[in-house]
């Protein structure tokens, strides 16, 4: 039985290589397991859907990897600052835009975009240009927490927010991300919050009460304050499990909270009721 289909690019060179790798990275691809032998290697990327098409038609095909793309104008500002073959957004004729990069040589990629969303649901982009955020973090456990830091601010740089309008504050443990984050969000400077901590059972004997605190914490500020948080905090059983998820082996739980404030933000953008013009 067929377990997976794998589309393989050879790459020239190796700074080729290099800005292949770091460019799929960035548009939020996850890394599966990388090979390196005395021969060559290979970095292998893996997206959430995979589908093998063939095609009959008297037009030839415009590139070779098609990506489809919840958002192709914040992919399009992305791809441009790193790749210098970037062509501009073309309507298709069946009822989707295109964008065709050539990231290497002879090498064609084509992003689309549906033009109609499958669903007529509302939902945040990622784009986070002129949003502002303030990330709380907590010392405690600093060894994982300044993992979840990087990974945060990696999405935030990513998804184009300014590193001015990024305000970092420590705070000395878990237990007081909540009233830090609220003093923030009230003061009506930041768009969002994004909370980071980690608590460990092992070492914590009362780690339910404070895990449990925290959590209803952070809650009960974002709904009273209206503004969007969202909670980085890892509540774990070992260590182990703490460096797994502030890492790359199961993603990074830092940047999976950047992320979701960003959408988040975006979001109360296109759902808050307009302010009154009185
Ligand atoms: N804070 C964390 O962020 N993670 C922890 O795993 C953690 N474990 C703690 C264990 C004990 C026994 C104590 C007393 C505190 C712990 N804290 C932890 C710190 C806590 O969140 C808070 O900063 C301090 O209790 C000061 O209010």
């Amino acid at each position: 039985m067929i377990k997976s289909i794998t589309t393989i690019r050879h790459v020239s060179n190796s700074r080729e290589f290099d800005a292949l790798t770091s460019l799929f990275s960035s548009l939020g691809l996850a890394r599966a397991t990388e090979w390196k032998t005395s021969r060559g290697q290979g970095i292998p990327f893996e997206a959430g859907v995979g589908k093998l098409e063939f095609v009959i038609g008297k037009e030839p095909l415009a590139a070779d990897i098609w990506i489809e793309v919840t958002d192709l104008d914040t992919i399009h500002d992305l791809i441009k600052k790193q790749v210098t073959r970037v062509g501009e957004i073309q309507e298709t004729n069946w009822n989707s835009r295109m964008l065709l990069v050539e990231p290497g040589k002879g090498m064609k990629i084509a992003f689309w975009q549906h033009q109609q969303p499958r669903h007529d649901a509302i939902e945040g982009d990622l784009n986070a240009q002129g949003m502002r955020f303030a990330m709380v973090v907590s010392r405690w456990n600093s060894f994982i927490t300044e993992r979840l830091l990087q990974g945060a601010m990696d999405a935030l740089r990513r998804t184009g927010c300014r590193r001015e309008d990024i305000t970092v504050v420590r705070v000395p443990g878990s237990f007081e991300i909540p009233s830090q984050s609220r003093t923030l969000a009230e003061t009506g400077k930041f768009d969002a919050i994004i909370t980071l901590g980690c608590l460990i059972r092992g070492e914590t004997t009362h780690y339910e009460h404070i895990a449990t605190e925290v959590t209803r914490g952070i809650g009960q500020s974002a709904q009273e304050t209206g503004v969007p948080h969202t909670y980085g905090v890892l509540t774990c059983e070992t260590l182990e499990q703490a460096l797994d998820r502030a890492g790359l082996k199961a993603g990074n739980k830092g940047f999976e909270a950047a992320m979701s404030a960003v959408e988040m933000v975006s979001l109360k953008q296109k759902t808050a009721r307009p302010a009154s013009k009185s």
